[in-house]
């Protein structure tokens, strides 16, 4: 019998809606880790995608900005973002997307009203609200053992929230080695600045050991535009030497997510990074000449994706992930989810939130699930024009594999 125009449509839509998503990369973390964990509106408003957008707005120096408080500098973002203009850009539109699928009234513009909502709310709840408003059924930290206030809870110990996933998170291992091998010695790794074998085999030892704190499920870095691998620095050197025996022991992927100048603007602080091109010929030379190891991507730029989707096509040990930061908007994940479905099929993950605030985690997936959703009707409907129909159970199979299932999939691989 033929469907009704529109069924289709309206199956995919409540399926990428009900169909519960692992989110593989965030900076969240467990209520345990107290104050790294950011919720409520005052963090919701200094995420510095806003902080970025703000100074357009305000020539208010640098300096003073950063002596406001973290009230103050809400008011000021919430005056200059959501009032003096209208709050057109992805970031801003998020923060109305949350406020709106908690329940709380826009129509006042009454941040004091807002304020105090947020005030009558506890982390451990609200971290269930927000997981369900976001359909979110695991959460993977990012975990630094560089970070001072997060390496103390590991060392301490606590019984991790199966909800809560873990990943190593190693960029100053990799890209300030002088400085990092100096703490290392602190915490009695026997390192020397020349990368000699004992050198490698006590980095070997730290991975281990932090791998099987953490409970790692992958280890990851993020690399500016001119990585090159292979290469004599630092960097391509302990990848070639550690990372990669290390993640090949432990069966565990390596994700590389590059194309990130940090401090294109200091004075932004953590809103000052930029974006360039990379050199995805380091990629193919990792995946190449390492077919025991996986690789999970992610690229910063808009011009490597394409590149970076026929790598996967070439390298089945190769996994590409998520629309990155400057790519998390539905313009550009429009056009990357419909370009690595025609590319890939389903064997790639279309996104991660890269939530910094709990409460992201509504505004991330749902404007993800909008575009996704909008992509897979159309992919869908060109599979019925062919005479292929597509039955509820064999979208609901693919839509859990894009939510998660083909990531696990690559972790067991
Ligand atoms: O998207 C972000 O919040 C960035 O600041 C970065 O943290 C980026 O996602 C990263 O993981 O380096
Ligand atoms: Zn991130």
């Amino acid at each position: 019998m033929k469907k009704a125009p529109g069924t289709l449509a309206r199956t995919i839509a409540q399926i990428v809606a009900s169909t519960p998503v692992d989110d593989i990369h965030t900076h969240l973390y467990h209520p345990e880790f107290g104050e790294l964990l950011l919720w409520g509106i005052d963090d919701l408003l200094v995420y510095h995608y806003l902080v970025a957008e703000t100074f357009r707005f305000t020539s208010i120096a640098y300096d003073q900005f950063w002596k406001l408080s973290k009230t103050e500098q809400a008011n000021l973002i919430w005056d200059e973002l959501f009032l003096k203009h209208s709050p057109i850009s992805e970031a801003c539109r998020g923060v109305l997307t949350t406020l709106n699928r908690l329940g709380l009234d826009l129509k006042k513009r009454d941040l004091k009203a807002i304020r105090n909502w947020f005030s009558k709310q506890n982390a451990e709840d609200y971290t269930d609200r927000c997981m369900e408003l976001g359909n979110v059924r695991t959460i993977c930290m990012t975990n630094s053992p560089f970070d001072d206030m997060e390496r103390p809870v590991w060392e301490r110990g606590f019984k991790l929230d199966s909800r809560f996933k873990s990943a190593l998170r190693i960029d100053p291992l990799l890209v300030t080695w002088e400085q990092t091998g100096r703490r290392l010695v602190q915490w009695g790794y026997k390192v020397k600045p020349d990368l000699g074998i004992k050198t490698i085999s006590e980095v070997r030892r730290f991975l281990a050991d932090w791998t099987k704190r953490m409970q790692a499920r992958y280890v990851m870095v993020s690399l500016a535009p001119d990585f090159a691998y292979p290469d004599d620095d630092p960097c391509a050197q302990l990848i070639e030497k550690a990372v990669l025996p290390h993640c090949s022991d432990f069966g565990i992927p390596f994700a590389i997510m590059p194309g990130v100048k940090r401090a294109v603007n200091p004075q932004l602080r953590l809103a000052g990074d930029g974006v360039g091109r990379s050199d995805l010929q380091a990629l193919q030379n990792l995946c190449a000449g390492h077919p025991q190891n996986k690789f999970l991507c992610t690229i910063l730029s808009r011009e490597n994706q394409h590149e970076a989707a026929v790598l996967a096509r070439k390298f089945r040990n190769l996994h590409i992930f998520g629309c990155w930061w400057f790519t998390n908007i539905p313009y550009l994940v429009d056009e990357i989810t419909r370009m690595r479905l025609e590319l890939l099929g389903l064997s790639f993950t279309p996104q991660h939130s890269d939530a910094r605030v709990l409460d992201q985690l509504i505004y991330k997936w749902d404007h993800s699930r909008q575009v996704i959703t909008r992509v897979l009707i159309e992919k869908y409907q060109d599979l019925e024009a062919t005479g292929w129909q597509p039955n509820s159970s064999e979208i609901e199979r693919d839509v859990s594999f894009l939510l998660g299932g083909s990531f696990d999939a690559f972790l067991k691989m």
